[in-house]
């Protein structure tokens, strides 16, 4: 046997955003740590600045194993996004992309051992994947939870419209008050669905779950980053197929937590803000820090800023808040915040906490004796970051998967969520 044959070679294809792209990097890291060669391909342009410095941080931290090739995305006519969400216009561009794939992967040099991509982009793939002579694994990037409720999805539909040949009816007029899913002891309440499946007009969010559901039974695996003593019931009734027939292994591959290479700099923080906050921090006694952060992608309205800072300064904690002020970090703007709250309340805010825009190592603040609770959006790889570290968590849910989420924090009893729903901060 050639060497090149004896390598195990495995292609990662992820897509848009940090909560989509940490998942696929540490799972890849994992397999670097058994001696696999990786190819990281990655779709250009990448939306976000945190996106593309991971992503030299990464490549830069095994330059003898991981070759990074470039996915260059076809330009599409704007209207046919059918939604405004930068991060689910790149999900819509790279599923248009996938045809330049086989080129790609034919002109690797090692063979490929396996394929792993993102859930976005299961429909797109599946005409591709079926080709390769390797087996593919998908990496679904939220709850094991959400997983049993976007399968379960086509069962539903189909069980309402037993003689339309469409399973994919619009709107998802077929769900009631709650959906009971075969399995989970726990039903999910219609207000824990995610609000744009619910939407009486189609969107992207909508198309894509209806196309993807009646196709997880299409990868040879499913990698989802949680873990037995967190969602262990769930995982068991996807895998003994109660949830539906034929569903792959569904592997439990968390909890994943940050590796050395995602570690940021003083420098590379805004304003070297991390310095500042290891400082800080290092001052407070134990758990007696509010950290706050609503994940990478949550644009917070600037009304909703000023709400939050005087309900924070109300708790009496002192406080450790990182603020997006816009979805795409790119577009994120010098200053701003004392615009936002006025020089009297920011006065405040600087006497009892810290307050950053930047993006900041979140398992280091998580890792540290000072935090005593996480106040998060609901996010996936934050809940599973707080429950590693084994801090309290308070999801206030706002979007997408983030009510589902959230239901799997409550009903595991590591933390507590807001059910009062998402007006407070812009939808997309
Ligand atoms: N992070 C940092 N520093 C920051 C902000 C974020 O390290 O300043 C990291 C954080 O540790 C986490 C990731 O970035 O690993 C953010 O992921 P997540 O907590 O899942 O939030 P989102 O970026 O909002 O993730 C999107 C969706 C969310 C979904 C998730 C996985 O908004 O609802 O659960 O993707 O599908």
């Amino acid at each position: 046997m050639s060497s090149s044959e004896s390598v195990v070679h495995v292609a990662f294809l992820p897509s848009a955003g940090m909560g989509h792209l940490n998942p696929f990097l540490r799972i890849a890291t994992l397999f670097l740590r058994h001696g696999c060669k990786v190819t990281l391909i990655i779709p250009k342009p990448v939306v976000s600045l945190a996106e593309s410095n991971l992503i030299s941080r990464f490549c830069s931290s095994f330059p003898h194993q991981v070759t990074q090739v470039d996915l260059n995305l076809v330009t599409l006519d704007p209207t046919t996004h059918n939604t405004k969400d930068p991060f689910f216009i790149q999900f819509n561009t790279i599923s248009h992309s996938v045809h330049l794939l086989p080129s790609i992967l034919s002109s690797l040099s090692t063979p490929l051992s396996a394929f792993i991509y993102d859930v976005s982009l299961l429909s797109a793939l599946l005409p591709i994947t079926e080709k390769l002579s390797c087996p593919s694994y998908m990496v679904f990037t939220s709850a094991a939870r959400m997983l049993c409720f976007f399968a379960h999805l086509h069962v539903l539909a189909a069980a309402a419209n037993p003689c339309e040949e469409d399973t994919h009816p619009l709107p998802c007029s077929f769900i009631g008050d709650e959906v009971k899913i075969p399995g989970l002891a726990s039903p999910i309440p219609r207000s824990s669905v995610p609000p744009l499946i619910l939407q009486p007009s189609r969107n992207f969010f909508q198309s894509l779950a209806m196309e993807g559901s009646d196709k997880f039974t299409k990868p040879d695996g499913i990698f989802v980053n949680t873990f037995e003593e967190f969602e262990g019931e769930t995982l068991r009734a996807l895998n003994e197929g109660k949830v539906v027939k034929g569903l792959p292994p569904v592997y439990g591959v968390g909890p994943l937590i940050a590796c050395e290479f995602e570690k940021v700099d003083q420098e590379q923080g805004q304003e070297g803000c991390m310095g500042s906050i290891w400082e800080w921090l290092d001052g407070k006694s134990e758990g007696s820090v509010v950290y706050v952060c609503l994940g990478n992608r949550t644009e917070t309205r600037r009304e909703q800023i000023k709400d939050m800072a005087l309900g924070l300064l109300e708790s009496g904690y002192s406080f450790l808040w990182v603020v997006k002020l816009k979805m795409v970090d790119k577009e994120e703007e010098e200053g701003g915040l004392e615009d936002v709250l006025g020089s009297e309340l920011m006065n405040k805010v600087k006497e009892k906490g810290v307050v950053v825009k930047g993006f900041v190592d979140q398992m280091g603040i998580l890792g540290h004796p000072a935090v005593g609770g996480f106040v998060n959006h609901g996010g996936w790889n934050s809940i599973v970051e707080t429950v590693r570290q084994g801090v309290p968590i308070l999801t206030w849910p706002q979007h997408g998967d983030q009510k589902i989420t959230s239901e799997a924090v409550r009903l595991s009893g590591v933390g507590v969520c807001l059910r009062s729903g998402g007006g407070g901060l812009k939808n997309w």
